[in-house]
């Protein structure tokens, strides 16, 4: 039986605040209400009670089963339930709400036949997220991730026609991030939102908030930012005119710019430092100064690494890593070789068992693969000795990684286009990313296990206090 909206809707109104329901606003486009359930072992039935939708889910206890509703109304709010609850399945509304559009933000995680729950990719479904770093202090693992915006032009495109086209396209190729955001994990699973670290609109220098890297030290955490210079679709299309004109082939990266900024905690606030750190303007610098890599060596020392555009470096810090302290370092393959081919962005290194790991995505902007590759080294300074892709293609023009050890088991963070959002439509969109999880695996000679993205993402950590 079909119960009236508006007094459904009426009572819900305290449930909105005791259910943490989540309210539709301002956008006529409603095809994305709805979410996933992942790994049910059994059968269940999710109720949307403010229409009274009731949505049978098959088993898929190695899977994730996507669901949606049209049946629902601008302004409506919803609230989904699970019917049959004797599977363990548990609604939980990843990383708080996001009250513009699209909505996509209801998980429903269930055990499995050993009552395991798992992860979900992507880990959050409220909000667009991408480039994620992460850092562990005390209980929590902290995810830092740029927050992509510019799928909601997309997307509000039928609202607004040709204005919002417009818009879109004058984004810096069709990334319009805006913040990078904070969330934190005890257990892999169940993600808090904390709140925003750094958004443009508060750094003078920054444009966009491009990749993130995160680091603490001397008692205080430093988020190394990046952002592209002015409008990079003009300045990519200059230099790639230039770079085929000169036999060159394409280069794509931007003119960028990398600062820092500081912290007592790692849930922020966090304060710029004033100025960039390294920027296309630095002698000695490439022109994409992005995608910040810091890392910590034995003797104390913190290094800088950073790229695109087929081109990476590496820069040593002072101390208190507000300034840099050296000449700008080129980083050598072994004997010459190219340490990174197909180098396109996200540098990233971590050390393990005295081995050094130097981590780049391959992506091609354009192009549908995105793998993430390494190389290594038994000293930050190199010689590097390409190895192979750790991480296959996503579904997305982009790809960065970030690698972790959090309660003794190691995790691969990336992005992929898994969210709902226009990049499969008409108006491709490089900014409708997700933020996943792998488990990262080692063979016996300290190689990386080659992975694959999955729905399933990780399981649990059941040590949770
Ligand atoms: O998010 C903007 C840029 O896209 C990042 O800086 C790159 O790593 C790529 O993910």
């Amino acid at each position: 039986m079909r119960i009236d909206r508006k007094g459904l809707l009426t009572t819900g109104l305290k449930n909105v605040v005791m259910l943490g329901v989540v309210m539709i606003s301002g956008c006529a486009d409603r095809d994305f209400v709805g979410g996933v359930v992942v790994g049910n072992d059994k059968a269940i039935t999710i109720l949307e009670t403010y229409s009274q939708t009731f949505i049978d889910i098959e088993p898929n206890p190695q899977g994730v089963t996507e669901f949606q509703i049209d049946d629902i109304v601008e302004g409506d709010a919803f609230d989904f339930t699970v019917v049959d609850n004797e599977h363990g399945c548990s609604v939980v509304d990843n990383a708080g709400e996001y009250d513009g559009f699209p909505n996509f933000g209801v998980k429903v995680q269930c055990e499995d036949e050993n009552g395991q729950r798992w992860s979900g990719n992507p880990i959050l479904r409220n909000q667009y997220t991408a480039d994620p770093t992460l850092l562990v202090v005390g209980d929590y693992l902290y995810l830092y991730a740029g927050r992509d915006e510019t799928s909601f032009i997309h997307m509000q495109k039928k609202q607004c026609k040709n204005q919002c086209l417009t818009e879109a396209l004058q984004t810096a190729a069709n990334f319009e991030i805006t913040g990078i955001h904070i969330y934190r994990t005890q257990n892999m699973v169940d993600w808090e939102y904390v709140g925003p670290a750094v958004e443009a609109k508060d750094v003078s220098w920054m444009r966009q908030t491009w990749a993130s890297h995160i680091v603490a030290k001397n008692g205080k955490y430093y988020l190394f930012t990046c952002s592209p210079a002015k409008d990079i679709i003009t300045d990519v299309g200059v230099k790639s005119i230039i770079s085929l004109l000169s036999g060159g082939g394409i280069a794509i990266g931007p003119s960028a710019l990398t600062g820092v900024a500081v912290s007592d905690s790692p849930t922020g606030p966090f304060i710029d430092s004033g100025a960039p750190l390294v920027s296309y303007l630095t002698p000695g610098a490439i022109d994409e100064v992005m995608d910040p890599a810091a890392f910590t060596d034995d003797d104390g020392t913190t290094y800088l690494f950073y790229g695109g555009g087929g081109h990476a470096q590496y820069v040593a810090l002072s101390d208190d890593l507000l300034s840099i302290n050296g000449p700008i370092m080129e980083i050598k393959g072994i004997n010459g070789s190219d340490p990174m081919p197909e180098l396109t962005e996200a540098t990233y290194i971590h050390k393990r068992n005295g081995v050094y790991y130097l981590s780049y995505s391959k992506s091609k902007i354009g192009e549908a693969p995105s793998p993430l590759a390494y190389a290594t080294a038994d000293n930050i300074h190199g010689p590097w000795t390409y190895q192979e892709d750790m991480l296959g293609a996503v579904d997305i023009l982009t790809n960065h990684g970030a690698i972790t050890t959090y309660k003794g088991k190691d995790y691969l963070f990336y992005h992929t286009g898994q969210l709902p959002g226009i990049h499969n439509g008409a108006l491709s969109s490089n900014a409708t990313r997700a933020v996943s999880v792998q488990v990262l695996e080692y063979d016996d000679d300290g190689q990386i296990v080659f992975t694959k993205q999955t729905a399933l993402g990780v399981p649990e950590l059941n040590n949770v206090e």
